[in-house]
């Protein structure tokens, strides 16, 4: 294998291209000699666009395709949005390293004729597309007035269906509009009071294999050690939670000096039942506060509030 050559494997769509020439980029500011080759390709998430995410309920739905690459070594890293990246990953892969975080809000989008509203004062039963379990659930809780709908398909498509009249709004990651330089259709940021973000929001995640120091090596210079135990913490508690993308968890995390500050919520479906609570703990062992998270919901009932998800997600199972 040529030492200067680093394959990235990508999904396709827009905001994973722009993310992966992110991620090329900062690696050749880096090591000029490097060359650098993109694979990009579909993911099974990409191509089932006619179900909702939660009822496929599929881990690692955006990032298998990818993973299969590297285990064949036809790839050395695959570029992810942290958070479609499963907590559990294959043996053999690791999280090699995250990249510093964006903001990781949820935003509002509106359809133009809403263009003087907020969430708070938005039409009795306007329609707000999100096919994301965690938004639904906690939207509801704060405003039950509203009316929720799938949508799926990329960033674009959903904008798209927006601005045809599909929709009164949209709720998607301030994030991935800013990196698609459509900052300016955020309309609203949603206050972690209201919204809790999606664990590893707004990050990127760099996988590779584990034990190849060749490419640990150059991954290395995309590190960025706050943002990487913010979401190892939240990583951990999710994990322990064992929930996925197909369950209402949410969380935010800041740091106070070397205190590492987790604030995490579970919430049944029709948003009636929500428990929230927040830990504290040293920034250096971010598993232990995420774990810590997760065993305090626990205690407070989170974990029936996840099985009845699960039966009625996946009925027989
Ligand atoms: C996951 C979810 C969604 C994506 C579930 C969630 C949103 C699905 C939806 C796990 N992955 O957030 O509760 O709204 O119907 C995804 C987006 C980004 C990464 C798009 C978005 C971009 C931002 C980022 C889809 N994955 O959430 O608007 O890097 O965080």
């Amino acid at each position: 294998m040529n030492a200067s050559l680093l394959r990235i494997a990508s999904r396709r769509s827009q905001l994973a291209m722009v993310q992966t020439h992110w991620v090329r980029d900062a690696l050749l500011q880096a090591h000029p000699d490097l060359e650098i080759r993109i694979e990009a390709m579909a993911t099974q998430g990409d191509k089932i666009l006619d179900v909702a995410l939660a009822k496929i309920g599929d881990k690692g739905l955006f990032t298998k395709e990818l993973e299969a690459q590297m285990l064949v070594d036809r790839a050395d890293i695959a570029v992810h949005s942290l958070k479609d990246l499963p907590t559990q990953l294959p043996e053999g892969l690791i999280l090699g390293c995250v990249t510093e975080r964006e903001d990781p809000a949820d935003a509002l989008v509106v359809h133009e004729k809403h263009r003087d509203k907020t969430l708070e004062t938005l039409p009795e039963g306007s329609v707000v597309g999100t096919s994301s379990l965690r938004r639904l659930a906690q939207l509801r809780h704060h405003f039950p007035n509203l009316n929720f709908k799938d949508v799926r398909g990329n960033v674009i498509t959903r904008l798209e269906k927006l601005d045809g009249g599909e929709f009164d709004c949209l709720i998607l990651a301030a994030a991935g509009l800013s990196r698609l330089q459509l900052a300016d259709r955020i309309h609203q940021l949603i206050d972690p009071s209201i919204s809790l973000h999606a664990v590893g929001q707004g990050a990127l995640g760099i996988e590779c294999r584990d034990g190849d120091e060749r490419v640990l090596e150059q991954i290395k210079v995309l590190e960025h050690t706050p943002t990487a135990r913010r979401c190892l913490a939240e990583r951990a508690f999710l994990r322990t939670l064992e929930g996925g993308c197909q369950v209402p968890i949410g969380v935010n995390s800041r740091f106070e000096g070397q205190t590492l500050v987790l604030t995490g919520m579970v919430a049944s479906l029709d948003g009636q039942r929500l428990i929230r609570d927040e830990v504290r703990g040293d920034g250096a062992d971010p598993e232990a506060v995420g774990i810590a998270l997760a065993d305090a919901l626990r205690r407070q009932g989170a974990t029936a509030i996840l099985e009845e998800i699960f039966a009625s997600v996946r009925p027989g199972t």
